[in-house]
């Protein structure tokens, strides 16, 4: 589990690093108003109401590579700069991994 603070203007943390079809749940809350967090590679959009109420957000990082995460709710002027990234690592093919 992975808990992600959205707040003005940042999810915390900003980078979230997992291996390639790992199982990931985030738990998201806000510590403002009202925030959203999609990753548009994994269909993800959910709306992070106020008040601190966790969504739970249960997905596979089924590809490699690093995917933007942003907020999906206007919630001020920073708003555009409310960004993270989810790093997926690729997973070892059978051949590298030796003895
Ligand atoms: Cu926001």
């Amino acid at each position: 589990m992975i808990e992600v603070v959205a707040k003005r203007f940042a999810f915390e943390p900003a980078r979230i690093e997992v291996s390639e079809g790992e199982r990931i749940r985030l738990v998201v809350t806000s510590a403002d108003g009202v925030h959203g967090i999609a990753i548009k590679k994994f269909r993800i959009d959910k709306s992070v109401p106020r008040g601190g109420t966790p969504v739970t957000i249960d997905f596979v990082a089924s590809a490699p590579g690093e995917f933007p995460v942003l907020c999906s709710e206007y919630c001020g002027n920073g708003h555009d700069d409310m960004t993270g990234m989810l790093v997926v690592a690729a997973r070892k093919s059978r051949q590298e991994s030796c003895c």
